[in-house]
């Protein structure tokens, strides 16, 4: 990955993006050219990308159905290889991709080189899944005659993926897709092209022949058109997609009229639900990873922490405290979180606070709300606030299930904090947002946690930890309006990317008939 640097002050290197069909760059800007920059510095270019149009996303699954039957023909195990090879190229660039990443979408350092690692370790792990990608041998109701089942790929994916996780979360897709013996069209989040564009180069430096992964940028108009020419032309097989249930909303019905399911990760109101019988300290520190960590910009970010009326006050009051000293600011230091991802975030976080916050509300955990700017200042804040897209944390409590604010995500730092008095009142909050990715609970009592892991509608379930910060090798995923059912990551991903062929196998000589031959003992 060639150095680009992110140092505040230091000049840097400005890269030149454009799609990857087929191996190549394609030529001009069809869809005009768009600039990448730093939110933590938005003067700082960090890269020019020629946009394509939608013929270009056609032509990337055209590409893609061309190279894939011959892929498809390698061996899983050698497949596997490859993809060995990648998180070894991965690996030995992790500090500069981390670097890119930390400076495209303004990730605190150390947690850019923990996303970078989750590439690695999804590498490692479908390296060895490539030796398995077991079927299964069944028997058979007739005599002389075999039942298997095997995976098949599905062909040609489609992934669109969000820039909060830019690197870490294509590749819980396009990995399991390759070793599968799929070929991808990868089409990265608008704000985040250097860093979709260096784990595609990263992963095909592993030895992936030409085709096999494609890359468009473009508009999200005309992606979606795109998307939908290719789907008509019969050239894609399978849509990942993680992002807004909103646009989620929208790729599934396209998907449902041309009966496909696609894999879909989409938002979160995640609870944190804090029993008299937490250990108060313990979900302070959870409830401030996940709640303003990254900004609040994860899918898995808390939402809002439901806490018994025993403990609320002394909650309330120790969170307000860690979040008045929390480091901010510059992501290349040591803080607690950085800038918005992108000018987008940012514009829509402010509208939440103007419109989610009511009266009746108590808004701590900063004297101040909004943008932090020299009009607006934070104390002790890491760097110069008025270069990037810097926000106040925010907390209000005094939430009541009927605000808007309850059942909205506002994908920026800000948490909500509601009382409740008994346990059922607890499940009904954690479950009424309406989302059900991921939810958490403090107790040092392991039967309520069970009752709760079993009331509890989310895909993933913590106790005595965050809502975020899942291992890669579970499945990842959600219920209700956090997508459609379908979980990434594990063995789990692999019934997105492949498909179950049954074969009966007869060697009786003569034609057996199911249902009609079996014969009495
Ligand atoms: C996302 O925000 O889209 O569980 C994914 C976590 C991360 C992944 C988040 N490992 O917080």
């Amino acid at each position: 990955l060639s150095e680009t640097g992110n140092v505040s002050g230091r000049v840097q290197a400005k890269r030149e993006i454009s799609s990857t069909v087929a191996g190549r760059p394609t030529p001009g800007a069809p869809g005009g050219r768009k600039l990448s920059t730093n939110p933590a510095d938005t003067r700082d270019v960090v890269a020019e990308v020629a946009l394509g149009d939608v013929e270009t996303f056609v032509s990337a699954c055209r590409a893609a159905r061309e190279a894939q039957s011959a892929w498809a023909r390698v061996p899983a195990p050698v497949r596997s290889q490859v993809i060995k090879r990648a998180g070894r190229v991965v690996e030995a660039n992790k500090e500069a991709l981390a670097r890119l990443l930390t400076r495209e979408v303004g990730k605190p350092y150390a947690e850019s080189l923990g996303e970078v690692q989750e590439i690695v370790d999804t590498c490692d792990f479908f390296t060895s899944e490539g030796r398995r990608l077991y079927g299964q041998t069944v028997p058979s109701e007739m005599p002389d005659k075999q039942l298997f089942t095997f995976r098949v790929p599905v062909g040609v994916a489609a992934i669109i993926t969000a820039g909060n996780f830019p690197v870490a979360v294509p590749s819980w897709y396009l990995v399991p897709a390759l070793v599968c013996g799929n070929a991808v069209v990868f089409k990265p989040a608008d704000y985040a092209p250097a860093l979709g564009d260096a784990l595609a180069s990263l992963l095909r430096a592993g030895g992936l022949p030409d085709g096999v992964l494609n890359v468009v940028h473009a508009g999200g108009e005309q992606t979606f058109s795109g998307l939908e020419a290719a789907l008509e032309a019969g050239l894609v097989d399978k849509v990942g997609f993680t992002g807004s249930t909103a646009v989620g909303r929208e790729i599934g019905a396209l998907c449902g009229r041309h009966l496909q399911s696609p894999c879909l990760e989409l938002g979160g109101k995640n609870p944190l639900v804090v029993t008299e019988r937490a250990r108060v300290d313990l979900a302070v520190e959870g409830a401030l990873f996940s709640g303003f960590g990254t900004a609040g910009q994860r899918c898995t970010s808390l939402g809002t922490a439901i806490v018994h009326e025993s403990v609320h006050d002394e909650f309330l009051e120790k969170l307000t405290c860690a979040v008045e000293v929390a480091p901010i600011g510059d992501p290349t230091e040591d803080v607690l979180y950085g800038p918005m991802l992108d000018r987008k975030f940012a514009r829509s976080f402010e509208g939440f606070l103007e419109d989610l916050i009511e009266p009746h509300h108590s808004v701590s955990g900063s004297t101040a709300t909004g943008r932090i700017t020299p009009e607006n200042p934070r104390e002790g804040f890491v760097g110069e606030a008025e270069r990037g897209l810097f926000y106040h944390p925010t907390i209000v409590s005094g939430l009541r299930q009927e605000d808007p604010l309850y059942s909205t995500e506002t994908f920026g730092p800000l948490v909500g904090v509601m009382r409740y008095g008994s346990f059922d009142e607890a499940v009904d909050l954690a479950n009424g947002h309406g989302y059900g990715l991921s939810a958490a609970i403090y107790t040092e009592d392991p039967a309520e946690a069970f009752r709760f892991r079993e009331r509890v509608s989310a895909g993933m379930v913590s106790v005595n930890n965050s809502t975020s910060g899942a291992e890669a090798h579970l499945p990842f995923g959600g219920n209700a309006r956090s997508g459609n059912g379908s979980r990434q990551s594990g063995v789990w991903v692999l019934d997105q990317f492949t498909r179950w062929q049954s074969v009966n196998w007869d060697y009786a000589g003569k034609l057996q008939k199911a249902q009609m031959d079996v014969s009495d003992l």
